[in-house]
């Protein structure tokens, strides 16, 4: 893979993306390696550097082509001139700014947009830095995604073959490849603490052995329950303050509350929601705690559940007959 105007290689050669937020070190990375420096080239219509980067392994020669923005990348997304034959990624967050790494998932879905499933590492730079942001034990989006991820340090050349090993693995579909030759690279400007830095790498292995968090889920199933109770509980409100002039405009108001009021002069509210499903094991708990709170504000409250999950029968029969289902309308 080559710029059109680039002589091309006999050996195995692909083109390597390298993306990030601006400032995670992308550049500086790149330029360690003394001969794609050398024999860079600009692309001025995509504003691209390509570096030429050699490394030799036990089954021969093999090259990535670099591609390097010229810092676009500080202003969006890139174009989808830069991925367009992607072989593979470098994914480069900065573990001393946090808001580097929330941004990797959006940095990925790009590069899985155009490139489909290629090889990824994702690299957490600047682990020379003592004052860390993201911690080891932290960095759980490669497991989730079934990436590859290294901590790297750029100034300090620590683990500066690791991802470009990786890479090349999965490229030639050759678990045993290895380096036989250590490519020139510029001498570190700074030294790195291996006694802390091995505590880190000690913190992400045991991470590793961890099962992962939930936490995300559950947040969300905790915000979503608590907006519909609030809802719900300042229509309740609402309605019993207003002059009943007023009541009566909302009672014209479909959709989101239904009020009953022909049985027993009394005020009927049903709530209808459209949950997650399936309605059991971690979920059928959180549901529960939102019907219950429902249910719990007022004897007139029902609740219609949007759902054509076959779990939900047996949830919504545990509430007794204030609790309906309603398969036919699927807001999934
Ligand atoms: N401490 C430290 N600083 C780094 C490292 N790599 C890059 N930087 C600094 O981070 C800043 C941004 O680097 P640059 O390569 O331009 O980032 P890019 O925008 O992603 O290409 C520069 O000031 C670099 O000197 C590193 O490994 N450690
Ligand atoms: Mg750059």
């Amino acid at each position: 893979m080559a710029l059109p105007d680039q002589q091309t290689v006999t050996y195995p050669n692909f083109k390597l993306l390298v993306v990030g937020d601006g400032g995670t070190g992308k550049t500086t990375f790149i330029k360690r390696h003394l001969t794609g420096e050398f024999e860079k080239k600009y692309e001025p219509t995509i504003g691209v550097e390509v570096h030429p980067l050699d490394f030799f392994t036990n089954c021969g020669k093999i090259r990535f082509w670099c591609w390097d923005t010229a810092g676009q990348e500080k202003f969006g997304g890139l174009r989808d001139g830069y991925y367009i034959q992607g072989q593979c990624a470098i994914i480069m967050f900065d573990v001393t700014a946090r808001f580097t790494y929330k941004n990797v998932p959006t940095w990925h879905r790009d590069v899985c947009r155009v490139c489909g499933n290629i090889p990824v590492v994702l690299c957490g730079n600047k682990v020379d830095v003592r004052d860390r942001q993201v911690r080891a034990r932290q960095v759980t989006y490669h497991r989730r995604k079934n990436l590859q991820y290294y901590e790297i340090s750029a100034k300090s050349n620590y683990n500066f073959e690791m991802p470009f090993i990786y890479l090349a693995r999965k490229l030639a579909g050759d678990a045993a490849l290895h380096f036989v030759e250590s490519p020139a690279l510029a001498p570190p400007e700074f030294q790195i603490d291996m006694d802390v830095q091995n505590r880190h790498e000690e913190e992400l292995f045991k991470a590793s052995l961890q099962p992962l968090p939930d936490g995300l889920q559950v947040d969300l199933n905790v915000v979503w329950i608590f907006g519909f109770v609030l809802i719900a509980l300042s229509f309740y409100a609402t309605t019993l303050m207003l002059p009943s002039s007023i009541q009566d405009q909302i009672l014209m108001m479909p959709k989101i509350v239904n009020r009953d009021v022909s049985n027993s002069g009394g005020l009927k509210i049903t709530i209808f929601t459209a949950p997650d499903s399936p309605f059991s094991d971690l979920y059928r708990n959180v549901q529960a705690v939102a019907v219950r709170s429902w249910l719990g504000l007022s004897s007139d409250i029902n609740v219609v559940l949007f759902s054509q999950d076959p779990s939900v029968f047996a949830f919504a029969a545990a509430f007794g007959s204030r609790v309906s289902v309603e398969p036919n309308i699927d807001f999934t």
